[in-house]
């Protein structure tokens, strides 16, 4: 794949470079130091959840190899790294007693971080929710926010001291929607009413946690939360495809972004969502609740999609959907099933997506004239590839070189026109377990031989090891010969 935008950009001193991962699809130690079982062990163990009936057992095994991994993080200069926390390694049933074993390995990974000079920046939930919570309705209660918020509490007086900055949730959306209505992701639930009730015992789980971080840090802890907002397309003016493109930054964006920054559901999603819920769910002062100031809003970006109102074609259940979402025989799309999506244009990546750096800037000019005041941080930027090892030992993924150039040089072009960007995060740093598509799609910018789990840096993390030492977007072709 060719570049499509310039190399050369600079960018100011301070930003922040780092990776980022997640606990499942990273750890392994499934059984050890005393973790209990999270809905993405139950799901991944349940026949034809998971592409090829892969686990997250053993992961890349980071459980057991945080050292090499740090080693690995510094050598490449990285400033900053996202990691999470398996809520069920602290705390097994997600109430209750927490688990010393578990604190301590999070507690270990921080202190080596900050040895490394690397600023740990912790996500409290990346998908792997108890299953204890799960089976006492999981999202859907509402429980499970007051107890996301006692989890919150306790790791900010464990790893207050040195965590950064603290990030509450990541990718609400596919908690709520792949996990409660298509069913695709854990828990594995197709009930378009939990969904929604998901929707808002998250925001409610974010605010509160929020609050609990900030009551032991202090009001000025930096604090943030992660959206996948997704940028779509209205396949032309009509009234009636722009119609659908609007109800589904409603169902996709504006439902996260409405509550956490503006203190309101969009009143749309009443009415689109009329014949499932009628929202009792929310109740007097939560809205309060979940607005609270954002030290940065942590923008997730892959690609984009198009859609014109008409009645969803007919999808193939496992494969990825015209949506970017793996397809399954229930819609993620609740209260827009008069939308349909149309394929977009390529070149894509290994899931399907397509490659469009533009619409990074589109969002994040959005973000801008919407939210003058609130920075930004990229907390997700990446691609999928087949990489394969050459002769010489190397991964030379020059396809993930060029969609980390175009889209890094996209975000500086967003900041030149005005938009707050303060920091980057490569998805990921190491190849992992892609959720429902298991080891197929490989994310890294460090290959993992998942025979061996031996680690190779790939030319993409050379090349953004040169763009974080230098802050000046390097030449893809270098990439070969760092
Ligand atoms: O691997 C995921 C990650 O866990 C959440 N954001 C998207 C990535 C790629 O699908």
């Amino acid at each position: 794949m060719a570049t499509t935008r310039p190399s050369g950009r600079q960018f100011p001193t301070d930003f922040l470079w780092g990776s980022a991962t997640a606990s499942y699809q990273i750890e392994g130690g499934v059984h050890e130091g005393g973790r209990g079982p999270s809905i993405w062990d139950t799901f991944s163990h349940t026949p034809g959840r998971v592409l090829n009936g892969d686990t997250g057992d053993v992961a890349v095994d980071h459980f057991h190899r945080v050292p090499q991994d740090v080693a690995i993080m510094r050598e490449l200069g990285l400033q900053a790294y996202r990691f999470s926390i398996a809520w069920s390694r602290v705390q097994p049933t997600g109430s209750g007693e927490f688990n010393q074993a578990g604190l301590d390995f999070y507690s270990d990974l921080v202190d080596r971080l900050v040895d490394a000079g690397i600023q740990p920046v912790a996500t409290l939930y990346h998908w792997d929710l108890p299953q204890a919570l799960e089976d006492e309705g999981g999202w859907a209660n509402r429980q499970t926010a007051y107890r996301f918020a006692d989890y919150a509490r306790r790791m900010a007086e464990v790893l207050g001291d040195r965590v950064r900055l603290w990030t509450t949730l990541n990718e609400p959306w596919c908690s709520a929607f792949l996990g409660y209505a298509s069913g695709a992701h854990a828990p594995g639930v197709t009930d378009d009413a939990k969904a929604l009730a998901a929707v808002h015992h998250l925001n409610l789980g974010h605010g509160l946690a929020a609050r609990a971080v900030r009551s032991v840090l202090g009001e000025g802890t930096p604090v943030s939360v992660t959206l996948n907002l997704h940028v779509t397309r209205a396949a032309s003016d009509d009234p009636a495809d722009v119609a659908a493109k609007h109800r589904i930054d409603t169902i996709a964006n504006e439902v996260f972004l409405g509550p956490m920054l503006l203190g309101a559901y969009p009143e749309q999603v009443f009415a689109d969502t009329a014949a499932i819920s009628d929202w009792a769910f929310v109740q007097d002062g939560d809205l309060e609740l979940i607005r609270v100031p954002l030290t940065l809003l942590g923008v997730n970006y892959y690609a984009t999609g198009l859609v014109r109102a008409g009645a969803p074609a007919a999808v193939t259940p496992g494969e990825p959907g015209p949506d970017g979402h793996r397809a399954a025989e229930h819609s993620p799309w609740v209260g827009a099933d008069q939308v349909e999506w149309l394929p977009v244009a390529g070149p894509y990546t290994a899931m399907g997506w397509n490659i469009e750096p533009q619409g990074l800037v589109d969002l994040l000019l959005e973000l801008r004239d919407r939210f003058p005041d609130q920075p930004l941080a990229i907390t997700e930027n990446g691609a999928a590839f087949a990489d394969e090892v050459s002769a010489d030992g190397r991964v030379h993924d020059a396809d993930r070189v060029a969609y980390l150039h175009d889209h890094i040089d996209a975000m500086g072009a967003a900041m030149d026109a005005g938009a707050d960007v303060r920091g980057y995060f490569v998805w990921s740093l190491l190849d992992n377990f892609e959720w429902a598509y298991g080891f197929d799609r490989r994310f890294g910018v460090v290959r993992v031989d998942y025979d061996t789990l031996e680690r190779t840096v790939k030319d993409s993390g050379r090349w953004y090891a040169e763009l974080v030492r230098t802050g000046t977007v390097p030449p893809a072709e270098v990439a070969a010969t760092l």
